[in-house]
């Protein structure tokens, strides 16, 4: 009886390896943030959208590689790919040279830097307005980190969110007077009503990229960086940025 169990055991083993190595084509997993626009988003018939999304697909589909998404949050599909859950993380991530020592990334895809926002109204114009108040930062993001680099000169708190809505809500809510986050996603909200307001400048001028773990994944890296030039060469990537940002 045991031997029939094993050699039955043994046949399903070889029956899915085989299966795997024959129809088997690797189907990669991205992790992603939740609403993060304009790079990914649900749209109006629940279809999951943006920058991000898109080029993922128009690459995908030129370099015929075949990924499913995980929409997790961002702090959540960093720790996805450290613990080998997930391949690979788009999320309008930046290219740090921090981040460089952990992750490999794919080629630049996007511009971006950091920016405060304050709510529409708000007297608040300089850093030195933020003294004893309460500032709201999205946890592991590069914003979030120039926040805490601040935060003791300019004297005041911070309070961590998961994502970025919960961020800008409290903004809204007045429970802080200012949250940090890319400009290209503030700058997105704020041209679609989003009752934020940019003040200052532009900080810490970086770029987007893919992120894998350092060393792997050359494969998919690859892949990307070949499809994102292709597109770039064919029109189709600007086409995208099109659909999103408005010249
Ligand atoms: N832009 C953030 C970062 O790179 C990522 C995010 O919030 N989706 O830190």
């Amino acid at each position: 009886m045991k031997k029939v169990v094993s050699l039955l055991f043994a046949s399903i083993l070889m029956v899915s390896l085989y299966s795997y190595t024959l129809g088997g084509e690797k189907v990669y997993k991205i992790a992603t943030d939740t609403t993060y626009a304009p790079f990914e988003f649900e749209n109006d018939k629940g279809e999951l959208v943006g920058i991000d999304m898109d080029l993922m697909k128009a690459i995908a589909n030129d370099q015929k590689f075949k990924y499913d998404v995980e929409v997790v949050g961002f702090s959540a599909a960093l720790t996805s790919m450290e613990t080998g859950q997930s391949d690979g993380v788009i999320a309008g991530m930046t290219i740090t040279e921090e981040r460089k020592e952990k992750y490999d990334f794919s080629v630049p895809y996007f511009d971006t830097g950091v920016s405060m926002g304050v709510k529409i109204g708000s007297a608040i114009k300089s850093y030195e307005d933020l003294k004893g108040k309460k500032v709201a930062a999205k946890i592991s993001t590069v914003s979030c980190k120039y926040a805490e680099s601040i935060a003791d000169k300019y004297g005041f708190e911070i309070v961590y969110f998961e994502d970025s809505t919960s961020m800008f809500q409290d903004v809204l809510l007045e429970n802080s007077v200012a949250c940090f986050e890319d400009f290209p996603v503030l700058g997105y909200e704020i041209s679609r009503g989003l009752g934020l307001k940019m003040p200052l400048g532009i900080e810490q001028p970086a770029s987007y990229g893919l992120a894998v773990m350092k060393g792997m994944n050359k494969d998919l890296l690859e892949s990307f960086n070949k499809g994102l030039s292709n597109l770039k060469d064919s029109g189709e990537y600007q086409k995208i940025l099109d659909r999103y940002i408005s010249k």
